[in-house]
């Protein structure tokens, strides 16, 4: 079925696209991510509410090839794919996002496992005052509040989600966010919720997620990427997913993979 329908949104994610990055994304799209992240349970496990005002890429580069691997929402990622900290591409409605910082976190809702949610969320990476560029990359100059450790679920973990929310930045985040969060505070049993509210970010203006679970095979495996869980401030973040759960989202999420790339695309050649 996603096979059908795959070229209707290639199709008008085409014609959409045409002008510049400055797209209005499809309604479509987006009620599709929102039902991924239902689907995965995480709305409302793990945010109350999810109506996603852009589209989010998550591209990460892979070491040893330097191939670019993009997570879309419910994309299953490697530990090796995930090494590096990724970068951000967001598609949205040019008026509501160009003069706007936005804030980035990426977190674990499964650490250590999806079973045992004892260490969540665990924090991976939290940042402001990303601007959005005009091939839609987001781009920081501060410093980051928590800085990226990649994934590094525990040996024998289901997979993890990994979540990546964008929220429009609040006037005085840079001021309060640094007394809130910084490199003391421990990653692990971080709340977005709480942080949100906190700051002032209201609800996530975009977001994805990806799944990834420990290595199990190949030369390089759990030993080396891995984190060390279990540590408040260094840990990693090791949690897994509910597998046929994570079958449903993904079978889902494939109806957003190729318009999100046209939008990618699109944008890379304006
Ligand atoms: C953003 O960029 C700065 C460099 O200006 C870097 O030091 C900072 O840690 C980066 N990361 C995040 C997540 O903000
Ligand atoms: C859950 O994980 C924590 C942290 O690793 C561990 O200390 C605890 O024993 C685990 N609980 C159960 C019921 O396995
Ligand atoms: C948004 O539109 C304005 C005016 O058309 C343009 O100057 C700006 O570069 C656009 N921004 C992005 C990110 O496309
Ligand atoms: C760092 O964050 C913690 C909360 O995790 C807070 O208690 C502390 O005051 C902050 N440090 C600074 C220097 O603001
Ligand atoms: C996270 O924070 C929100 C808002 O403060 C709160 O309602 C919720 O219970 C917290 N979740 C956990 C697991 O503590
Ligand atoms: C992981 O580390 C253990 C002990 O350090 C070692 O025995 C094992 O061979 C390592 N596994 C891999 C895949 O490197
Ligand atoms: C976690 O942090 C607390 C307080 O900072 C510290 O006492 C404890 O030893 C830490 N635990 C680990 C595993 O680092
Ligand atoms: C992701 O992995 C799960 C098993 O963990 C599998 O059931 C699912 O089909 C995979 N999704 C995709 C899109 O490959």
């Amino acid at each position: 079925m996603s096979s059908l329908l795959a070229p209707l949104f290639l199709l008008s994610a085409l014609i959409q696209a045409s002008e510049v990055c400055a797209i209005a994304v499809t309604d479509t799209s987006l009620t599709t991510i929102s039902t991924a992240f239902s689907n995965a349970g995480i709305v409302p496990g793990v945010i109350p509410v999810f109506k996603p005002s852009g589209i989010l890429d998550v591209v990460f580069t892979i070491p040893s090839t330097g191939q670019a691997v993009n997570a879309t929402p419910g994309t299953n990622l490697t530990v090796q794919q995930t090494v590096n900290e990724p970068q951000f591409f967001l598609t949205a409605d040019n008026t509501t996002a160009s003069d706007t910082q936005f804030v980035i976190a990426l977190f674990d809702p499964d650490a250590p496992t999806p079973q045992n949610t004892s260490l969540a969320q665990f924090r991976h990476l939290v940042g402001g005052g990303y601007r959005w560029g005009a091939n839609g990359l987001l781009t920081n100059s501060s410093a980051a509040l928590t800085e990226f450790v990649p994934p590094g679920p525990p040996p024998g973990s289901d997979p993890h989600r990994y979540m990546v929310l964008v929220f429009l930045q609040s006037q005085d985040f840079a001021s309060k966010a640094p007394y809130i969060l910084n490199s003391s505070t421990p990653r692990t049993n971080f709340n977005i919720t709480a942080l949100s509210d906190a700051l002032g970010l209201g609800a996530p203006f975009s977001g994805t997620f990806f799944f990834t679970g420990p290595d199990t095979s190949g030369p390089s495996g759990p030993n080396t990427s891995e984190p060390s869980s279990a540590s408040n401030s260094t840990g990693t973040g090791a949690k897994p997913t509910d597998v046929a759960g994570s079958s449903a989202r993904s079978r889902n999420a494939q109806l957003v993979v190729p318009a999100t790339f046209t939008f990618i695309l699109i944008c890379f050649m304006a």
